[in-house]
């Protein structure tokens, strides 16, 4: 059978258009940080749908979006995500975190107390499924769900920046609690824990920089 095509619709933009965007954009995204201390107050449900159906836009292995994110703001839940994952922090930093790790990680300040997913209105938990239900039924494989999740992740994070929302990318280690905790299925691994809502008025973050473009481009001749 041959695929069903559709022809795509192009739009043509002249080069100063497309710089005046562009900067824009970058404007908005290098002003982004990791947020770890969150502002109580409510943010709608629906932005956050907004969000997470734009990271379903990302471009997936074969199409087959190996992605569900679970959004919760129920305070019991994220009490109970966050004590168990504090469990896991304690024993990361105490006892499994080797001295190389330790030591990117001290210009953050960062260490196993996670008020954020209990301050923030909301906590997004994002899963990646390594595998996927074939149309005869059968469990089959999903293609470059790692990239896939990654792409997804980055389109969320873009979104909620541009719509002025908070996020921090947190992966407390190990995070296998999450899919026990969540109730889903052995095929999804959870890969990120967002907490999302608006800094708290007095929010720090860490001094830290992004390189410049010389130091992360190549352009060959
Ligand atoms: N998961 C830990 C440690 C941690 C690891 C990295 I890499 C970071 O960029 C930040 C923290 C935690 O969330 O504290």
């Amino acid at each position: 059978m041959s695929p069903d095509m559709i022809p795509f619709v192009r739009k043509p933009r002249n080069a100063d258009e497309m710089q005046e965007r562009g900067k824009e954009f970058f404007e908005c995204m290098k002003k982004r940080r990791s947020i770890r201390h969150f502002s109580d107050e409510p943010v709608p449900q629906h932005l956050l749908e907004l969000a997470i159906q734009t990271a379903g836009t990302a471009p997936s292995g074969a199409n087959l979006q190996p992605w569900t994110f679970v959004l919760i703001s129920n305070s019991e839940l994220k009490l109970a995500i966050r004590n168990a994952a504090e469990e896991e922090e304690r024993k990361t930093y105490a006892e499994r975190m080797p001295e190389a790790w330790a030591e990117v990680l001290e210009p953050l300040g960062t260490d196993e107390i996670k008020e954020h997913i209990t301050d923030a209105p909301w906590i997004i938990v994002m899963f990646r499924h390594s595998q996927r239900r074939r149309l005869n039924g059968e469990m089959g494989p999903t293609y470059y769900s790692h990239e896939s999740c990654g792409i997804a992740a980055g389109l969320l994070i873009a979104s909620l920046q541009h719509m002025g929302l908070a996020t921090l990318t947190h992966t407390p280690s190990p995070m296998g609690f999450l899919r026990e905790l969540l109730q889903r299925p052995t095929y999804e691994h959870a890969m990120l824990l967002m907490p999302v809502g608006y800094p708290a008025e007095h929010a720090m973050v860490p001094n830290i920089s992004k390189k410049s473009l010389s130091d992360f481009l190549v352009v060959r001749p």
